[in-house]
C-alpha cells in the first residue's frame, strides 16, 4: 500500500505566503547564506538598538557558543503590545474562554474579550508591581498559573522589565514546584487561589505553601482570585494581585535590554538527572517565534487563532503568547480541558469564536476519536481553515480523523515537530508550500539544517533512519541550561561532535520527508509530555519500601506512551494490591498526576548485568510487548531474574 499524499489545495497554493517554488528558493536562501537571510527577516523586531552582527555560533567545544543579533536590543513586550497599538489598539489581543462553557439560561461565566490597549495598560501595572516588590532585571520570576489572561500578563510584564520567568505547570506537585524555584534561585512565585480544569478545582495557593516549606528564599507571592476560595494568607509574604495591580500606575517604559539577555528559563525533563532548565535569550527567540507563527500557520492579522497548549508547556509560550501577539493576532486563551462538560467542547469554542486555526495535540484528538463522529458533526466548524499538532508523532489513523471529520476533508495540518530547547517549529509543512503525508512532520523550516546519523555518528544519505542531529544553529535555539553550562553543551553536542543532538530517532523518506519516530533517549512522551524515566524511578525509590525500581515506556491508545515501573521492594516487605496503589498515590504525590504509572510490576530483582547496570533494553522491551527475541542476555549476572519478569508481565 502506498502513502497516501495530500496536494496542497490550489486555493492555498494561490493565496498562501508561501508556495512551493516560494519555500524552494527562501529555504536555500536561508541555508546557503545564513547571515544575509537572518538580516533580512531580524528586520521583522522592533529593535531599540539595531544589530549589525547577524551569527556568531559554534558547536565545537573549543570555540562553543550561541550567539545572535547580540549588538542589537529590544524589549519584547514592546514588541508584542506597544508596537501594535496605533494599528490595532482595539483590535483583541486575547479571547479567553473559562473552563466551563455559559449555560443556556443565560448562568456561568462569560468569556473574556481583552484588547491590545487593555493587555498593554494590565501589563504595565503589573510590571510597576514587580519593580514594587523589587524585582530586578536578570531575577527570576516563578509562575504557577492556571489558563487565565493573567498568566500572559506575568509573562509579559517579565518581559518588560527584564526579569525571567520561570513557569511551572500548574499540573506538578508541591515538591516538583519546590525543586524549580530552588534551581533558579527564585524569590517570588505568582499563583493563583485555585485552577478550574474540567470542572475540577486544583489547589494552587495550598500546593504553594506546601513547597515554600522547602524555600526559604522565597519573600513573596502574588496571588490571584480565581475561584475566591478561602485560602491561606501569609502577612507580609502574600499580596493580592488585584488590588495591588490596581495601585500601580498604567505607565510602565519597557526597558532596554540585549538580544542575548535571558527571557525565561523552562524545565523539561531530560534522559538523566532532575529536570533542566532551558534557558531561551530575547532577540533570536523573539525572531523565531514570531516568524514561525506567521509562516506555519500562514497568519493574517484578524484572523481567529487557537492553540490549545498550556501556558506550562514551551508550546504556550510561542504559540499562545509570544508568536501570536508579535504578530498582532487575536489569540485564544483555554483554560478547559477537550472533554468537559463534553466531548464537544473545542468544536463549540471554534464555532463560538469563528476560530480559523487550531493547533492541538495528538493525544487530544485520539481521546475525542474514541468518543465518536457525532461530537465533532454536529457543531459548525465552517470558520475552520488549518489545522495543526504538535507534541508526539500523530498516527496516520488519527490524522486521516483530524483531517476528515475535524477539518472536514477542507483543511491542511501542519504537523510541526520541534522541542523546548529549539524555541520553536523546525520541521514542519507550510500550508500553501508542502503537500501532506499522514504522519510526517515533512520539510524543514528556513535555516533548519537536520542530518540522520547512525549510531556511530557516520553521515546517513537518502532514505534511511537515523538519529536525528540539526547540524548549524537556528536564531530561537536554547542557549544554555540554567546554573549548568557544562551540562548544557555535554547534553546536546557532545554525543555527536559538533551537532545539536535532538534525542529522536527519524526516518527519511524518497522524497526527503521527515517521519519522527519517537524518542531514543531515556525520555518518555506521555500524552505529548516529556518524562523523563529517572525522574520517576527517583521517585518510586524515595518511598520507604522501595529498593530499586525501573520505568519504561509502553504502547497506550490515547496517551502515545504510557509509563511502565518495575519494582523491587526492600526484603521485608510484602508487594500486594494495597502497596501498588500506594505507589501510583507516591508518585502522583511527588511529581504530578502525568507521571502516573500505568503499571507496576514487583519483581524481586531487575536485570542487571555483573558491572551492577540495568539492562534496559531488557526491559523496553517487555514495556513494547516485544519479547519473543530479548537479544543477548548471556552478560546478565543472574539470567533467572528475566524469566520471573516475563511470567508476570503486564500483557
Ligand atoms: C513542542 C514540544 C519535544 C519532544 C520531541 C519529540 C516529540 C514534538 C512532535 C514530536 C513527532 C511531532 N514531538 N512534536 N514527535 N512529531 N510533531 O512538544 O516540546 O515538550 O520539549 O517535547 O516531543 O520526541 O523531542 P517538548
Amino acid at each position: 500500500m502506498g502513502e497516501a499524499v495530500y496536494p496542497v489545495p490550489s486555493e492555498w497554493a494561490q493565496n498562501a505566503l508561501v508556495d512551493a517554488a516560494g519555500y524552494d528558493e527562501m529555504y536555500r536562501q536561508s541555508v546557503e547564506n545564513p547571515e544575509a537571510f537572518w538580516a533580512e527577516h531580524g528586520q521583522r523586531l522592533d529593535w531599540i538598538k539595531p544589530f549589525t552582527k547577524v551569527k556568531n555560533t559554534s558547536f565545537d567545544e573549543a570555540d562553543f557558543g550561541i550567539r545572535w543579533f547580540e549588538d542589537g536590543t529590544l524589549n519584547l513586550s514592546a514588541n508584542c503590545l506597544d508596537r501594535h497599538l496605533a494599528t490595532r489598539g482595539d483590535a483583541i489581543a486575547i479571547l479567553w474562554e473559562p473552563d466551563g462553557p455559559m449555560k443556556a439560561d443565560g448562568g456561568g461565566e462569560p468569556h473574556r474579550e481583552i484588547t491590545y490597549r487593555q493587555l498593554h495598560e494590565d501589563v504595565c501595572r503589573f510590571a510597576n508591581l514587580l519593580k514594587a516588590k523589587g524585582v530586578q532585571k536578570g531575577e527570576r520570576v516563578t509562575i504557577y498559573l492556571p489558563m487565565v489572561p493573567e498568566a500572559a500578563v506575568a509573562m509579559l510584564a517579565c518581559a518588560r522589565i527584564g526579569a525571567i520567568h520561570s513557569i511551572v505547570f500548574a499540573g506538578f506537585s508541591p515538591d516538583a514546584l519546590a525543586g524549580r524555584i530552588t534551581d533558579c534561585d527564585s524569590r517570588i512565585v505568582l499563583t493563583s487561589d485555585e485552577g478550574l480544569r474540567g470542572g475540577k478545582k486544583v489547589p494552587l495557593k495550598a500546593n504553594v505553601d506546601e513547597a515554600l516549606k522547602q524555600c526559604p528564599g522565597v519573600d513573596t507571592v502574588i496571588m490571584l482570585r480565581r475561584t475566591g476560595a478561602d485560602v491561606g494568607f501569609v502577612e507580609g509574604r502574600d499580596v493580592d494581585w488585584a488590588s495591588a495591580a490596581a495601585q500601580q500606575s498604567a505607565d510602565c517604559a519597557p526597558e532596554e535590554i540585549g538580544a542575548e539577555d535571558p527571557l525565561f528559563i523552562l524545565y523539561t525533563s531530560g534522559s538523566t538527572g532532575k529536570p533542566k532548565g532551558v534557558l531561551h535569550t530575547t532577540g533570536g527567540y523573539a525572531v523565531w517565534a514570531s516568524m514561525t507563527h506567521q509562516y506555519v500557520f500562514d497568519y493574517r492579522p484578524g484572523q481567529i487563532y487557537w492553540c490549545a497548549a498550556d501556558i506550562g508547556w514551551v508550546t504556550g509560550h510561542s504559540y499562545v503568547v509570544y508568536g501570536p501577539l508579535m504578530n498582532g493576532a487575536t489569540t485564544v486563551m483555554f483554560e478547559g480541558v477537550p472533554n468537559f462538560p463534553d466531548a464537544s467542547r473545542f468544536w463549540q469554542v471554534v464555532d463560538k469564536f469563528k476560530v480559523e486555526i487550531f493547533y492541538g495535540a495528538p493525544t487530544a484528538l485520539r481521546a475525542l476519536m474514541r468518543e465518536g463522529d457525532d461530537w465533532v458533526t454536529k457543531t459548525s466548524r465552517a470558520s475552520l481553515r488549518l489545522l495543526g499538532s504538535v507534541g508526539e508523532p500523530i498516527n496516520p489513523e488519527a490524522w486521516e480523523w483530524y483531517h476528515k471529520v475535524v477539518g472536514d476533508s477542507r483543511c491542511p495540518i501542519v504537523d510541526t515537530w520541534w522541542q523546548t530547547e529549539t524555541g520553536g517549529a523546525m520541521i514542519t509543512p507550510l500550508p500553501g508550500a508542502t503537500p501532506l503525508k499522514p504522519g510526517s512532520a515533512s520539510r524543514p523550516f528556513f535555516g533548519v539544517k537536520p542530518a540522520l546519523l547512525d549510531n556511530d555518528g557516520a553521515l546517513l544519505e537518502g532514505a534511511t533512519d537515523g538519529c536525528l542531529v540539526i547540524t548549524d544553529s537556528w536564531p530561537g535555539q536554547m542557549r544554555s541550561v540554567w546554573g549548568d553550562h557544562e551540562r548544557f553543551f555535554q547534553t546536546y553536542f557532545s554525543t555527536f561532535k559538533g551537532m545539536y543532538f535532538t534525542g529522536d530517532g527519524c526516518r527519511r523518506d524518497e522524497d526527503g520527508y521527515y517521519w519522527i519516530t519517537g524518542r531514543i533517549d531515556d525520555v518518555i512522551n506521555v500524552s505529548g509530555h516529556r518524562m523523563g524515566t529517572a525522574e520517576i524511578e527517583s521517585a518510586l525509590v524515595a518511598h520507604s519500601k522501595v529498593a530499586e525500581a525501573a520505568v519504561v515506556g509502553m504502547p497506550h491508545d490515547i496517551k502515545g506512551q504510557g509509563i511502565y515501573a518495575f519494582v523491587t521492594c526492600n526484603v521485608e516487605v510484602e508487594p500486594d494490591e494495597a502497596l501498588r496503589r500506594e505507589l501510583v498515590a507516591w508518585v502522583r504525590h511527588e511529581i504530578g498526576p502525568i507521571a502516573t504509572p500505568d503499571v507496576i510490576q514487583f519483581a524481586p530483582g531487575l536485570p542487571k548485568t555483573r558491572s551492577g547496570k540495568i539492562m534496559r533494553r531488557i526491559l523496553r522491551k517487555i514495556g513494547e510487548n516485544d519479547v519473543s527475541n530479548l537479544g543477548d542476555t548471556s552478560t546478565l549476572a543472574d539470567p533467572s531474574v528475566v524469566d520471573h519478569l516475563l511470567k508476570y508481565r503486564a500483557f
